[in-house]
């Protein structure tokens, strides 16, 4: 069975489409709540999102005015992983702060 030239391109566009697809990315979200100290967000957003004191308090200070904040953005897998630790993190230190991740 033979191609022609137009069929050949057509598939090779359409494979190609494919097998390089971009990965989902994730935002990962940080919801503001009353008890969270200011403090322990920050050290958080520093230890989970390797960011400096002065953009983790910017990040921080946004979330508690603007009521959730992004801190960073992940494929799928990486992005469930900050969330689980972050709301482990904040658990285990008796801080009802809550992480969730949101589709690109
Ligand atoms: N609103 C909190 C306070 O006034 C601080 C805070 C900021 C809490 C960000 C959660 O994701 C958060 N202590």
């Amino acid at each position: 069975m033979s191609m022609t030239h137009s069929d050949n391109d057509t598939e090779a566009v359409t494979r190609s489409k494919k097998k390089v697809k971009a990965p989902d990315f994730y935002k990962v979200v940080l919801l503001n709540d009353d008890f969270t100290p200011m403090e322990f967000v920050v050290d958080l957003i520093i230890k989970f999102f390797s960011k400096s004191a002065e953009e983790a308090t910017e990040i921080m200070l946004s979330i508690h005015h603007e009521g959730f904040g992004v801190c960073g953005v992940y494929p799928r897998d990486i992005a469930e992983t900050k969330m689980n630790q972050v709301n482990q993190f904040a658990r285990q230190n008796g801080h009802p702060l809550k992480c969730r991740i949101e589709r690109n």
